[in-house]
């Protein structure tokens, strides 16, 4: 029996992870999360014995296995596999991975592809919605080339526009699972959403910075740090979602007034490290957390016309569609991602 197992390294969006087909990986999951810790060289500041990048960005996990569904054409389980901790945790999807899993599933043989382009309906097994992906196939086989580009992530590449229907209480059960549209932990008002991803939304402003901050300060401040755990271990149960002390949601949104023409300018930490972006579906929650009359982001934001936001990040801007019904309600969610295979081989989880 060889040890390898068969591996696809993609970025998608502006993460990357390793993706697997689930017939390859154990059954068992704690023997599956134990095989999948050694493949990213977990737990490890450096994560320098595994494939790990060192950062939670580059230390995911997408499984793929045919769908169990008539209305999809693949499953997708999202897995974050924590740097510097023995955790694997699927309490959160990813629509970053999300943009490879189309490219990936035709890759694989799961999907079949047309010539031009080829839709591919994804089971996000995490939150139970269907996306749909757009892939370039021209010629019947995954083109990456293109002149799309997206902030955070250099150079042009294929499009992977993806739209979500149904992502409102993802995780929680209810967009605004406390049932307000604010509350006030350690005398800071927050929004707690989860429109695809739970997010606790605040102003910078009132944890004494400008909201401009870089990636690098942010992760130097501890002091902050500390007031943002506080406050998520008690968003946790608030939000529906239990003890959230070795979970990796909520996310923790900063938000402030957009300075570069965006809609509102946010610091997303993930919830340890600050993003050097923002997440697909936190973007998404935190555009719809804009609409909201009261909260800390309706009124920073600069509401655009029509439903395309954009939300200001540490790196650029990152697009999302809101398709808003005559009520003000969010009917679906759109956004453009690329995604690129960087390497297809074999990942060695132990010494042969
Ligand atoms: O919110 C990072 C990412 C993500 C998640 C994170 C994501 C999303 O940017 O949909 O994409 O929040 O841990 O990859």
């Amino acid at each position: 029996m060889t040890a390898g197992i068969r591996c696809l390294w993609m970025r998608g969006g502006t993460s990357k992870g390793a993706y697997f087909l689930k017939d390859d990986l154990p059954a068992d999951p704690a023997a599956r999360d134990a095989l999948l810790l050694r493949v990213m060289g977990s737990p490890d500041p450096r994560q320098i014995d595994g494939i790990g990048g060192a950062d939670p960005l580059t230390s995911k996990v997408a499984v793929l296995s045919p769908s169990s569904r008539p209305d999809a054409d693949v499953d997708y389980l999202f897995l974050q596999v924590f740097v510097d901790k023995p955790l694997v945790s699927d309490a959160q999807g990813c629509g970053n991975i999300l943009a490879g899993v189309g490219p990936a599933a035709i890759e694989r043989g799961l999907v079949a592809a047309e010539d031009g382009e080829t839709p591919v309906r994804i089971h996000l097994l995490n939150t139970g919605e269907v996306a749909v992906a757009r892939i370039q196939t021209p010629g019947g086989h995954v083109s990456y080339r293109g002149a799309t580009m997206i902030d955070g992530v250099p150079g042009g590449h294929a499009a992977v526009p993806l739209m979500f229907t149904n992502t409102a209480g993802s995780m929680c059960g209810a967009l605004l699972p406390s049932g307000r549209a604010v509350d006030v932990i350690d005398g800071v008002d927050c929004t707690l959403i989860d429109n695809g991803m739970p997010c606790v939304v605040m102003r910078a402003s009132d944890f004494g910075l400008t909201g401009q901050e870089s990636r690098e300060e942010l992760e130097a401040d501890a002091g902050l740090k500390a007031r943002l755990e506080a406050i998520r271990l008690q968003a946790g149960p608030l939000m529906a979602l239990g003890e959230v002390a070795e979970k990796s949601v909520p996310k923790m949104t900063l938000v402030s007034a957009p300075v570069t023409g965006g809609a509102i300018s946010t610091r997303s930490f993930i919830p340890h490290r600050c993003h050097a972006t923002i997440g697909v579906f936190a973007a998404v929650s935190v555009a719809t957390a804009c609409l909201l009359p009261e909260g800390p982001a309706q009124a920073l934001a600069v509401r655009p016309e029509g439903g395309r936001f954009r939300i200001e990040h540490p790196t650029g801007a990152a697009e999302v569609f809101l398709d808003l019904g005559p009520g003000g309600e969010v009917r679906a969610a759109g956004t453009l991602r690329t995604a690129r295979k960087l390497f297809d081989g074999l990942v060695f989880p132990v010494d042969v």
